[in-house]
């Protein structure tokens, strides 16, 4: 945590106001150290927010997942080019939740994404977890929201499809992309991880390589069995790509603007939306309480209650029923 407010860069020479105004006008640096703010947890993330969050809800929020190495960053970096063709700015945001630095598979993102880097339309973070409590889960919205607050129409959310991950990505997008490859032995993971269930949109990228097309269709076999969708229900169609070539990336995006107008036109996605909120609201009450339960243990409150227990004087459920009084009451 930075206990020196803003940071070496800018340190006392911008408040938090400042910051967010220089955000909105687009100024690169502002929006990253804002991202910083909110991946060290800062102190300051409450004003922030409560600068920012007027600013908000323009953007467009576009998941991507899948397996390491499947072409997650080179598709984002292809849809970066059709975006910004299309003139929109757009951010990108990197997340890896399994590691606690920001290096590895991210790091060969950022070569990945060099060809952007002097686009001012263009922003680009990644974040890693650094272990704080409440996690990327927490602190993945906030970022989006600095985002969005710095005027990007669309925001590309990347994660390395691991565990949850996928799960995640599915709750705090508004339209998700889940990236296949031939020969990975995807699409017989697919139904394990429960990668049928999330996608709105399917990629088999590397289309350039032997068994795209039996990837397609054991996917689109998959998708059919699962399929318990009445008329008009939204159905994934799948895409074949080579981002590294670029190819099929406009009929990926053809894709994604086809199911944003489905969600709009039926109310889903302010529904989407919502149900995120909700979540989020939730996981930020949920940590806080947990922060103050860690905050008993010194003031022994939760000491005194399981020796109680352990005593026979009082059950579990009575001890916790005081312990979330004495919390919150
Ligand atoms: N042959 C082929 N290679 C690709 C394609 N897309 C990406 N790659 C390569 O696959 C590797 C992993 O790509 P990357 O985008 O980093 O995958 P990520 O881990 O999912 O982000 C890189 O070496 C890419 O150049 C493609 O369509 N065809
Ligand atoms: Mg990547």
């Amino acid at each position: 945590m930075t206990s020196e407010g803003l940071g070496s860069t800018t340190r006392r020479s911008s408040s938090v106001p400042e910051l967010v105004e220089r955000a909105r006008k687009g100024d690169p640096r502002a929006v990253a150290r804002l991202i910083s703010l909110v991946e060290d947890a800062s102190p300051l993330l409450r004003e922030v927010m409560s600068a920012l969050i007027k600013h908000t809800g323009d953007a467009y929020v576009i998941g991507l997942t899948g397996s390491p190495g499947v072409g997650k960053s080179t598709t984002t970096s292809a849809l970066v080019r059709a975006y910004r063709r299309r003139g929109r700015r757009v951010g990108v945001l990197a997340v890896d939740p399994s590691s606690p630095f920001s290096g590895g598979a991210l790091l060969g993102d950022r070569v990945r994404m060099q060809e952007h880097a002097t686009d001012p339309e263009v922003f680009i973070r990644s974040m890693a977890s650094r272990g704080h409590l409440g996690g990327l889960a927490w602190a993945t919205p906030q970022a989006l929201r600095v985002l969005d607050a710095a005027g990007c129409d669309v925001i590309l959310v990347e994660t390395v499809g691991v565990g949850q991950s996928e799960v995640e990505i599915a709750s705090l997008a508004d339209t998700t992309v889940v990236l296949l490859a031939p020969g990975m032995g995807d699409s017989i993971q697919a139904a394990k991880a429960g990668i049928l269930e999330i996608g709105d949109v399917y990629a088999v990228n590397k289309a350039d390589r032997d068994g795209a097309d039996a990837t397609a269709r054991e996917l689109n076999q998959m998708l059919a069995l699962g399929e318990r969708r009445g008329p008009g229900d939204w159905r994934p169609p799948i895409v074949k790509t080579v981002a590294s070539r670029s190819e099929g990336i406009d009929e990926l995006v053809e894709a994604l603007e086809k199911h944003r107008a489905w969600l709009e036109e039926r109310g889903q996605l302010a529904a989407r939306r919502h149900r995120r909120v909700c979540d989020e609201i939730e996981t930020i009450a949920v940590t806080a309480l947990r922060e103050r339960i860690g905050d008993l243990h010194g003031g022994q409150r939760l000491d005194e209650l399981a020796a109680r227990v352990l005593a026979g004087e009082l059950d579990p459920y009575a001890a916790a029923d005081e312990l979330v009084e004495g919390i919150t009451g």
